[in-house]
């Protein structure tokens, strides 16, 4: 059992502050100790801290104190950064850089999200087997839509519905983009992370063509740019030394996503289905054994032939929900401007990833048409909330036509 004691820090490492150029004090700093263990993944109590390096503080807050006692300003200093980083105040935190107490925060909830994926109960090798009674929400990819994210996770409202279910997939790659090409849809995919560990009965994720280009690092191509190189950079760049550990954790939660779902009353959901003209070979049984390294590569592997097709016509959408016994298959992957399309009678394409974005609140125990499916699709707007925080991308994202386009490969691949 962990026995609680107060967190120290070590005085011989502790130096004379200085001015930093940017008008705070830099304190170098080597904290260590131990918190009572806590609840949630999101919550940094009961992991050991170990804080080293230069933590930038606001200088007003101590000038008073420097100039009268440099003994108890440090200890002082000590305490009152202890406390922002116990109740992960952030203070002292710049904003383009992760402290290592928030590395570890991430990788905890990635580690722990990536065991819910592995061990889940309703799991049966690579399917989800969801109840038959209840609700699920579906989604189309979501791509870093930070605005939607939120007011999927406030309407979900999962906390007081442990009825209900979420579906996830492509949560990364979006267009939060610096100066320098990086962009950070990791704070998605960690927010979703958190979300499995708080209710991993009720989330579950998809294995998505961008997860495994991302896996691998490379294979996206958007306006000339590798949408994977930005990722990367914006984890070199957030995480500085400990980019690489997170990078690992980040691929080992990709990894332990399933590769599809599916309700009692003949709904399966996956991110996309095969191409026609890999349909009539594709191996099936991809769905209901342990998956191998030759399983993912690139075009002759079932999972990259699942989650790359495109363009699949209805009669090969109709071989494909036959062969998984399947009624009608709900996917992402192909761009919908509309939110949504119809391909036929048995497959329906959803997207929520730009301001026209739905969702699809399916009841577990009800069997539907399409007509029935297409009637319960909503879309993120109606939902009225997610804050001021998803208003305000709102308007930002109107002034600017999207630019999102469907992600091409590089070379000769489809597409
Ligand atoms: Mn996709």
């Amino acid at each position: 059992m962990h026995q609680s004691r107060p967190v120290t820090a070590e005085r011989s490492r502790l130096q004379c502050p200085s001015r930093h150029r940017g008008g705070g004090i830099l304190l170098p700093l080597h904290l260590t100790g131990e918190v009572q263990p806590g609840r949630g993944a999101g919550d940094i109590s009961g992991i050991d801290i170990a804080l080293n390096g230069w933590l930038i503080k606001d200088y007003r807050a101590y000038s008073t104190e420097t100039s009268d006692n440099r003994g108890i300003w440090l200890q002082r200093s000590v305490l009152r950064i202890t406390d922002a980083a116990l109740q992960r105040a952030g203070g002292f935190r710049r904003k383009d850089r992760m402290s290592a107490i928030e590395a570890d925060d991430v990788l905890e909830a990635l580690a722990s999200a990536t065991s819910e994926n592995q061990l889940s109960s309703l799991r049966r090798e690579q399917v989800v087997q969801l109840p038959p009674e209840g609700e699920v929400w579906m989604t189309g990819d979501l791509h870093d839509h930070r605005a939607n994210f939120s007011r999927l996770v406030n309407a979900a409202d999962l906390a007081n519905n442990p009825q209900r279910h979420l579906i996830l997939h492509e949560l990364i790659h979006g267009e939060y983009f610096d100066a320098n090409g990086a962009e950070d849809s990791w704070r998605t995919l960690v927010r979703a992370a958190v979300l499995k560990c708080d209710f991993p009965n009720q989330v579950h994720f998809l294995l998505a063509n961008h997860d495994l280009a991302q896996i691998h690092g490379e294979g996206i191509m958007k306006m000339g740019l590798s949408v994977c190189e930005a990722f990367t950079r914006g984890l070199k760049r957030d995480f500085g030394g400990q980019y690489q550990t997170v990078n690992v954790a980040i691929t080992e939660f990709l990894l332990s996503f399933p590769l599809a779902a599916r309700t009692q009353t003949g709904l399966f959901f996956c991110h996309s289905m095969p191409a026609d003209p890999q349909m009539s070979k594709f191996d099936f049984t991809v769905f209901d054994r342990p998956l191998l390294g030759e399983d993912y590569k690139r075009r002759v592997g079932p999972v990259y032939q699942l989650i790359w097709g495109r363009h699949m016509t209805p009669a090969a959408v109709e071989f494909f929900a036959d062969k998984v016994g399947a009624r009608i298959i709900i996917t992402g992957h192909q761009p919908q401007e509309a939110g949504f399309a119809v391909n036929g009678p048995r497959h329906l394409i959803l997207a929520s990833d730009h301001n026209q974005g739905v969702f699809l609140p399916i009841d577990l125990a009800e069997t539907y048409e399409m007509d029935g499916l297409v009637g319960r699709i909503r879309k993120f707007v109606s939902l009225g909330i997610g804050g001021a925080v998803a208003a305000e991308e709102d308007e930002e994202d109107s002034t600017e036509p999207s630019p999102r386009s469907s992600p091409k490969l590089p070379g000769d691949e489809e597409e």
